[in-house]
């Protein structure tokens, strides 16, 4: 009878410091707002590991502390306490039921994956580069941009791709956060819920600015992202039919920032990841890492430099440490070099 009593009064006290423990974790807010379809099957999941992880800990700590109040050692018990020979009822019990549970966790997280990557054969594509620092999205109308904006309600098919180290998109807000490998396509699907301004970060530690590789997400109507991707497309066109022209020092400057060369090359003479750009155009007999020298840097080697960078590799740094930048178009590529060739 007493057993009895003991085993009612731990299952009571397990299940209410379970709903406890469960209410103060739930109410710290460490979830952001959940702004995606994708969001409601993860948070359920999240969810239900929260309410496990609450009875497990209850489990040990109710039955602990009880044990240690009511089963202490009375004034005058000197002996042994009873030697107990194990319980196989009670081994298979504890065997089968976590068995169970973790196979079904098994199952519903298979089954959260699957709705997770819920394909939509409509879904607009967006191409994403991540570099050290930064990240560029190109959009399928041939402009790009440093922000992501996506309309609400549709899904986007991220297609990711890393030209130097590996990185990770990921927007909390969001949830889900695929690698961006070097070297390979990975694909990330959203279908955004909620309009908003939110950030992509970098969650694979990718060198000195890592934490700085933010940029922003803005998720707004179907009507709003049409005007802008014709506000882009406009903007881009004029871009394309000017640089048809003459090589513009200014738009290099732009350049060089939105690809990321600001990240290894400064432009005051002060040595970064790569040589400064400062007094490059021009220098007679610049040094080499294999001892050669280039005669003058002129601007078929600033070309080759950008396009190639390890036919070349600058004294003092080596080769693979600056991407390839051979995807740029010609224009571009020229807009760059005019650019260095202000910097004296
Ligand atoms: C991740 C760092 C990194 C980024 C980003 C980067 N570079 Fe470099 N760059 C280097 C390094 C390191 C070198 C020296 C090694 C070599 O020559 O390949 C270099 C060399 C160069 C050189 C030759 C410099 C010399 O002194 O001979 C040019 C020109 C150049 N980069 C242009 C660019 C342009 C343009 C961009 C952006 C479109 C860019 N780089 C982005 C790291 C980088
Ligand atoms: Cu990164």
């Amino acid at each position: 009878m007493r057993n009895v009593r003991h085993f009612v009064t731990v299952t009571a006290l397990v299940l209410l410091v379970t709903y406890l423990t469960y209410i103060g974790l739930t109410s710290l807010g460490l979830m952001p707002v959940a702004a995606s379809a994708q969001a409601g099957p993860i948070d359920w999941l999240f969810d239900l590991h929260v309410i496990m992880m609450s009875f497990l800990f209850s489990l040990i700590t109710v039955i602990m502390v009880y044990s240690l109040v009511v089963f202490r050692r009375k004034p005058g018990e000197t002996g042994d306490g009873a030697h107990i020979e194990g319980n196989t009822k009670l081994e298979i019990f504890w065997t089968i039921v976590p068995l169970v549970v973790v196979i079904w966790f098994g199952i519903i997280g298979a089954d959260n994956l699957r709705q997770v990557r819920a394909v939509d054969p409509n879904a607009l594509e967006v191409r994403v580069i991540g570099f050290q620092w930064s990240w560029r999205f190109e959009y399928p109308e041939g402009f790009s941009s440093n922000t992501l904006y996506l309309p609400a309600n549709k899904q986007v098919l991220l297609k990711m791709e890393s030209i130097d180290v590996l990185h990770s998109f990921w927007v909390p807000e969001f949830r889900i956060k695929q690698d961006l490998v070097p070297g390979r396509v990975t694909e990330l699907r959203i279908t955004p819920t909620l309009e908003g301004e939110y950030q992509v970060l970098c969650a694979e530690i990718c060198g000195t600015s890592h934490a700085y590789m933010v940029s922003p997400v803005v998720v707004v109507s179907q009507v709003a992202y049409e005007t802008w991707v014709t506000g882009q497309l406009a903007a881009y066109e004029a871009e394309l039919l000017a640089s048809a022209g003459q090589p513009d020092a200014t738009r290099g400057e732009k350049l060089y920032t939105e690809l990321g060369c600001k990240a290894c090359h400064s432009l005051d003479g002060a040595a970064g990841v790569g040589p400064s750009w400062k007094g490059l155009f021009g220098q007679e007999n610049h040094p080499l890492a294999d001892g050669s020298v280039v005669a003058l840097v002129d601007e078929e080697y600033l070309q080759e430099s950008i396009i190639a960078p390890n036919n070349k590799i600058a004294l003092g740094f080596n080769a693979n440490a600056m991407p390839s930048f051979s995807y740029l178009r010609d224009a571009q590529v020229a807009d760059l070099v005019e650019f260095i060739k202000t910097l004296k």
